[in-house]
């Protein structure tokens, strides 16, 4: 049932975690939106689809949602969402829901993985012993976080919780957002190319979206200059890629950790078989227990909104 008592049935755009996907058809009439044959498929069922079930991997557009006249629920399995377009939900008043808070300490400490690979060199020396060469010679002497500075972009929900977990690696912090954040123990840099050049590495935490693309530029990877770590957590369009290889190529970066990339799973050539970079498949809340909790709360949203109840954790922009 809808909030005003019609039976209308939950649309799955894929990709979804395989719990959250099975967990929607065991309380709702559900329907899959199919690779192929979308058009047809939306002019068959479009008018039964009351909600819809994404995941950040599931673009939903203008076009999708303008196909679904009687939505009147998106609800996202994942903090960012970017996936959505927003205006056009919102033109709508279709409620929106996200997953934040949940997967906090998942993101953060797989940042600061990503942290402590790059500079210890955790996966060039796995390499290293693996492929035989340690008996030739020592591995070379590697950085360390302990008494360096560590700047975070975008000091939110997650940025916080790395900040916690670089603090006890016994590393100072500072960051930067549009506004300062009252109340941290840290200290504030006013643009990101100032927190680059004050830091020895660099985590990102940003939203994605087209107000953050690329701002993560040139000019942020030169401040942050040859000894310097880039770690990005946050969206793939945050950093300028081409800006990115040309640093690391020329030597004026020192290394960089990434969970994310512009054109996933699509992943720069010039970025693969290096020493001085770490790349993971986008998995930062990729746990078991995180991508439950994920999951449960994605599922409670959309109950509420069925109940005809306000949502528990709604995107900010659609509160009004
Ligand atoms: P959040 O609590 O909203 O925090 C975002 C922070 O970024 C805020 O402190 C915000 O402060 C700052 N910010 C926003 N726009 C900015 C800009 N233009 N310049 C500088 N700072 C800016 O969000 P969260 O829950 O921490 O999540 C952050 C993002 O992480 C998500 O949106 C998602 O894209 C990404 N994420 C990735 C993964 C993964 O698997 N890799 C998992 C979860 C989340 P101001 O508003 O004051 O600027
Ligand atoms: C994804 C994420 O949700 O929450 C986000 O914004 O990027 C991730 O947690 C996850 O990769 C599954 O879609």
């Amino acid at each position: 049932m809808t909030p005003d008592g019609e039976p209308g049935t939950v649309l799955r755009v894929p990709p979804l975690h395989p719990g959250t996907h099975d967990a929607v058809a065991a309380s709702y009439p559900t329907l899959d939106l199919p690779a192929e044959g979308r058009e047809e498929f939306l002019a068959r069922h479009g008018a039964e689809v009351v909600a819809i079930v994404c995941s950040n991997f599931s673009p939903v557009g203008a076009d999708l949602i303008e196909a679904l006249p009687r939505l009147g629920m998106i609800a996202n399995f994942g903090v960012g969402y970017d996936n959505i377009d927003l205006a056009a939900a919102l033109s709508r008043g279709i409620a929106v829901s996200n997953t934040p808070g949940v997967l906090d300490p998942a993101v953060a400490e797989h940042a600061i993985a990503l942290l402590l690979a790059v500079r210890r060199q955790v996966v060039a020396a796995d390499r290293y012993v693996q492929e035989g060469r340690w008996p030739r010679g020592p591995f070379p002497l590697t950085g360390q976080v302990a008494g360096s500075h560590v700047g975070i972009l975008g000091l939110g929900r997650i940025g916080q919780a790395v900040a916690t977990r670089v603090e006890a690696l016994g590393a100072t912090v500072s960051y930067h957002n549009r506004r300062p954040v009252p109340g941290v123990p840290y200290a504030y840099l006013p643009s990101p190319v100032a927190l680059a050049a004050a830091v020895d590495s660099l985590i990102v935490v940003v939203p994605g979206g087209a107000a953050t693309d690329g701002l993560v530029d040139a000019e942020v990877l030169d401040a942050l200059g040859p000894d310097g770590v880039l770690v990005n957590v946050a969206r793939g369009s945050v950093v300028d890629e081409q800006a990115l290889v040309a640093a690391l190529d020329s030597g004026r970066l020192g290394g960089a950790g990434l969970d994310v990339f512009r054109d996933e799973p699509r992943v720069p050539a010039a970025l693969l078989g290096r020493d001085d970079v770490v790349l993971q498949p986008h998995t930062a809340s990729g746990t078991v227990t995180t991508r439950a909790a994920m999951g449960a709360l994605t599922l409670d949203n959309l109950a509420a909104w069925m109940r005809g109840e306000p949502l528990l954790t709604p995107i900010p922009e659609t509160t009004g």
